[in-house]
């Protein structure tokens, strides 16, 4: 259960055991201190995550089960109580690429300006939206100058989650420099809302994931009737569960696609919420934002109950899998357009010529349905064959993504295509991870497989259709992942 009163830790440098996370650090004070001259107070550090199952329902309120990857995003920061001075400088270790910003903190109402510009992606908003969120809630109208140099190596449009543990990271540094004491659900919360100012209409799984995972441990979290993250160990076995990250190398820009891929799905999925809020309960259920809101505060969400509202889909919108126009849905929702249009799409702009109630809901009910089945193998401590364990899990997973592919429509072909060659190298399960379009596949295997999968997956996939990538650029694109520790402010440096 998450206590509420739980803190992000705060370690010495010198308590650090990951060698190559120490190392970055090192390297990144000594950066620091030839930028500006200064030495860094402390640093912040959050990380990416994968998600093992629970793919497009977050945002829908039901459980998912990622956990954070050893990848991660650190800044240095040096703070300035000098009165007045309440100027940002933002750089970054990769400074061709990304060019150094800096501003100026413009009062409470307005604090700083996120520009998001159609079709550009710029990598100082994600910082901005953990700056601004921090001083929002705080209500700030004097916060500290601070000087930031960052160093991410989550991979970018990769599902990993790259945005959030930037954003998670920026918001943890802002609240550390201005000695806010937030819990570990503050941040997390302030970080879920503050990263929809870059245009995503995100849930909040894996700012969630960055914040409360534990060495060792999967993260199942909840949302509603209130975030709630239980670290989760996986099943012992023989041969241990491990996981492999596959990257499809095809890069998702979920922010310059977002109006067709990501807000639209959020947008389909709150659409038959309210549709089947009014088929369910009558009308004047303008209250039913999430699907899972179909559940009361007192009915627990279960398999069972969750297979009844597949069926129901079914006997809803099967008839219909091709979607409805918006005049189908203005007289289905009795909402006129303009209604429809406020309602649920002016805050996130989307385009399409027919809205998907069917595929959407399907896979939300069945999605959640898994990760409740994913999970109950996780917990349940019947003495299960280890390779009843690995075929289960990995059954799972291999559903999960067919949905992905089928109902959701958020695969693409070279996912679609790693799938399938990760399942012939002996993966239990293989499945997308993170949004989908294109980023990282993750797939199951039993640890005294894994050296032989890797080179089945080198041969069958990358040296295929990307035969020119260097060996490090190989080990980066497919790897094992460990659950690793979630955010931590270093200090002592
Ligand atoms: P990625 O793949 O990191 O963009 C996105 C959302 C999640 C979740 C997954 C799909 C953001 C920041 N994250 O993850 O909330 O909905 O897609 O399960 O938008
Ligand atoms: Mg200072």
């Amino acid at each position: 259960m998450t206590e509420s009163n739980e803190f992000v830790p705060i370690l010495s440098l010198n308590s650090i055991e990951q060698p190559t996370l120490l190392k970055r650090c090192k390297t990144l004070i000594e950066k620091f201190k030839s930028l500006y001259n200064n030495s860094p107070d402390f640093i912040a550090r959050a990380p990416g995550r994968v998600n093992l199952i629970g793919e497009h329902i977050d945002y829908a309120g039901f459980g998912v089960l990622p956990m954070a990857i050893s990848n991660d995003v650190i800044i240095a920061v040096n703070f300035s109580n000098k009165k007045g001075y309440t100027n940002v400088r933002l750089s970054n270790i990769i400074d061709d690429k990304y060019k150094q910003k800096s501003w100026d903190f413009e009062g409470k109402d307005k604090i700083v300006e996120i520009i998001v510009e159609a079709g550009v992606s710029e990598w100082s908003n994600y910082f901005k939206c953990g700056y601004k969120g921090i001083l929002r809630h705080l209500g700030i109208d004097n916060p500290v100058g601070m000087d930031c140099l960052v160093d991410g190596i989550v991979p970018i449009g990769a599902g990993l989650s790259s945005s959030s543990s930037f954003v998670c990271c920026a918001a943890l540094a802002t609240s550390h420099a201005n000695n806010a004491k937030l819990t570990k659900k503050q941040i997390t919360e302030i970080s879920i809302e503050c990263e929809r100012f870059a245009g995503m209409n995100s849930g909040g799984m894996d700012q969630t994931a960055s914040i409360f995972s534990q060495f060792g441990h999967a993260l199942y979290v909840e949302f509603l009737p209130t975030l709630n993250a239980t670290p989760t160990k996986l099943p012992t076995t023989n041969s241990p569960i491990t996981f492999v990250v596959a990257n499809s190398l095809v890069k998702a820009d979920k922010v310059i696609t977002a109006p067709i891929h990501y807000n639209l799905r959020v947008v389909e999925t709150k659409l038959a919420a309210y549709h089947l809020g009014q088929l369910l309960f009558g009308e004047g259920c303008e209250n039913l934002k999430h699907l899972c809101d179909l559940y009361s505060k007192s009915t627990k969400v279960t398999i069972d109950n969750l297979e009844k509202l597949s069926d129901y889909v079914d006997q809803v919108y099967k008839k219909n899998q091709n979607g409805y126009t918006l005049e189908e849905l203005s007289i289905m929702l009795k909402l006129s357009s303009t209604e429809i249009y406020d309602k649920f799409i002016a805050k996130f702009p989307v385009r399409a010529e027919r809205f998907h109630l069917y595929k959407r809901s399907k896979h939300v009910f069945e999605e959640s349905c898994r990760v409740l089945k994913f999970y109950k193998v996780c917990t349940s401590d019947s003495n299960m064959d280890d390779i009843k364990v690995f075929e289960s899990l990995g059954n799972l997973m291999n559903q999960s993504h067919q949905s992905c592919k089928e109902l959701f429509d958020c695969s693409c072909d070279e996912l679609n295509d790693l799938v399938k060659i990760c399942l012939d190298g002996g993966a239990f399960g293989s499945r997308l991870t993170g949004a989908g379009w294109g980023g990282c596949t993750v797939s199951l295997i039993s640890e005294d497989n894994v050296e032989k999968f890797i080179q089945h997956v080198v041969t069958n996939y990358y040296n295929l259709k990307f035969p020119s990538l260097s060996k490090s650029e190989l080990n980066d694109a497919i790897f094992v992942t460990k659950p690793s520790n979630g955010a931590m402010i270093l200090k002592d440096l």
